[in-house]
């Protein structure tokens, strides 16, 4: 975006405003020991930050190597900035601005894929960490297994050596590895994926097996995939935000990211050879199971944020904090809360009625803009994530779920492809065209409707098609959108 400001820099960076923190160590000295793939806001707001802050107390071999897996935006914007790079926080009160300088290079997988490799494979390398986002494993949601027709994963297959997908790039780096008689890295994937350190083993172990059976063999025994939980609500950085910045800063930083002060990241302690950055210094939390902490999150906070998300664009609202305000979806929400909550084991010392009300509070926000379309964004990989489990544990006992299953019954209004006053929606999802050709095709009556979403078995297995209880809930809940819409359905459910 064109600016009047001078451009951040390393060189320029001292001139930034009085009040913004800048770098406290000589990042000269700075020596890279992560590579990560899936530079997005996301992690430029959560693990390159923890990353900075240890750097500021104890400068280590701990600098980050980005890479993006698709396209050179991030790389085109960082690089002339020397990779450092503004996180603003979002709060009404005091809100904190820092130039971060953890990220030491970008480098773009598409362009450069042995480059790619070569920093996975060097032996300064310790972990390779993720957040590629849900779709990005090439997985089949409902199973959590390699999608081996996944055209990446084919591609990868018949081209080992210029892999494009994380998985295909992560197998054939612990190959190069293995065959130079260096350790394995860690990798630590850092998405919202249920058990998503076992998860990504899994599909490497899978990939590797399908050409090479030793190396597969060798990653099982060596390597280590920690389980994480990551907790940060960044929305997209508007132009908006980069002038804002630019204002605030008195430089044109063409990549700030903006996020709430709230942040968590819990980490399974499990790393090769026990390497890995004193995250514990930066409030990470190193514990032996992150399974209740994954729960949690990923339970009460993704699946309200989906509901909402799906509810709210239907209901006209722009934004997570819009969406709260509306007393008719904050009730609802509180409701949502009421049927999750006890099928989630809290994890120690943790009263989850407490973390609801906290999660209320970071939804209100009016300083993030978070939009509801953003989160709507991937539905198919996210529901077998977010609701799905809960749902089949409700069902398991019995219980009613109309809250969830109105969740499930907007996502599906919303796949349609047309919002409440007719406008058609820019549905983003790997798969919207079939969502929207089976739906077409199932014609106009809810039963029908529901039962051509439903049955998407990559995202809703066998089982749920065929629990009646459940279907006759999506249907009423979609019915009730129909007639009513998003707001006089939450209202009743
Ligand atoms: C959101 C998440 O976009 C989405 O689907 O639910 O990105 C959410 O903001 C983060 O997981 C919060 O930690």
């Amino acid at each position: 975006m064109p600016s009047s400001f001078p451009h951040l820099t390393p060189a320029t960076a001292a001139r930034a405003s009085i009040g913004v923190a800048l770098p406290r160590y000589d990042r000269a000295r700075l020596r890279p020991g992560i590579v990560h793939l899936g530079l997005g806001a996301f992690f430029r707001a959560h693990g390159a930050l923890y990353i900075e802050d240890i750097l500021g107390t104890d400068p280590a071999p701990w600098g980050i190597v980005g890479v993006s897996l698709q396209r050179p935006d991030q790389r085109d914007r960082l690089a002339p900035q020397g990779c450092l790079y503004t996180a603003r926080e979002r709060e009404p009160e005091a809100p904190q601005t820092r130039i971060v300088g953890s990220v030491l290079g970008v480098l773009v997988a598409p362009e450069a894929p042995q480059a790619v490799l070569a920093a996975m494979a060097a032996e300064e390398t310790r972990i390779v960490s993720l957040t590629v986002t849900e779709k990005g494993y090439c997985l089949a949601p409902a199973t959590g297994r390699l999608d081996a027709a996944h055209p990446d994963i084919r591609h990868d297959l018949a081209h080992p050596a210029a892999p494009r997908s994380a998985v295909g790039l992560i197998a054939a780096a612990l190959g190069r590895r293995r065959a130079a008689g260096l350790a394995p890295f860690t990798v630590l994937c850092c998405d919202n994926l249920m058990g998503n350190g076992a998860l990504l083993a899994g599909l490497v172990r899978e990939f590797a097996a399908l050409s090479d059976d030793g190396l597969a063999q060798w990653i099982e025994r060596n390597a280590a995939f920690p389980a994480t939980m990551v907790d940060r609500i960044v929305p997209a950085t508007t132009s908006a935000d980069v002038a804002a910045v630019a204002a605030e800063l008195g430089l044109h930083d063409a990549a700030p990211v903006l996020h709430e002060r709230f942040r968590q990241w819990v980490i399974e302690d499990r790393f090769v050879d026990g390497h890995r950055p004193p995250w514990e210094r930066a409030g990470a939390e190193l514990v032996g199971d992150v399974a209740p902490y994954e729960h949690m999150k990923l339970r009460m906070l993704n699946a309200s944020h989906s509901a909402l998300a799906y509810l709210g664009y239907l209901g006209g609202h722009e934004t997570i904090a819009d969406a709260v305000a509306d007393p008719t979806l904050a009730a609802y929400l509180r409701r949502l809360w009421a049927e999750i909550a006890p099928m989630v084991p809290p994890p120690p010392g943790v009263s989850l009625a407490a973390y609801a009300e906290a999660l209320l509070r970071r939804y209100a926000n009016p300083t993030i803009r978070h939009r509801t379309w953003q989160i709507a964004m991937d539905g198919s990989q996210k529901l077998p994530v977010r609701l799905l489990p809960t749902i089949r544990e409700r069902l398991r006992q019995g219980l009613p779920l109309p809250c969830l299953a109105l969740a499930v019954a907007a996502w599906i209004r919303y796949a349609g492809g047309t919002d409440e006053r007719g406008v058609a929606i820019d549905v983003r999802d790997p798969l919207a065209g079939a969502l929207r050709g089976a739906l077409d095709a199932a014609g106009a009556t809810p039963a029908a409707r529901v039962a051509a979403a439903l049955g998407f078995a990559a995202i809703f297995g066998a089982d749920l098609p065929a629990d009646a209880g459940f279907v006759a809930a999506v249907t009423d809940a979609y019915d009730a959108l129909l007639r009513h819409g998003a707001r006089a359905a939450a209202h009743a459910a």
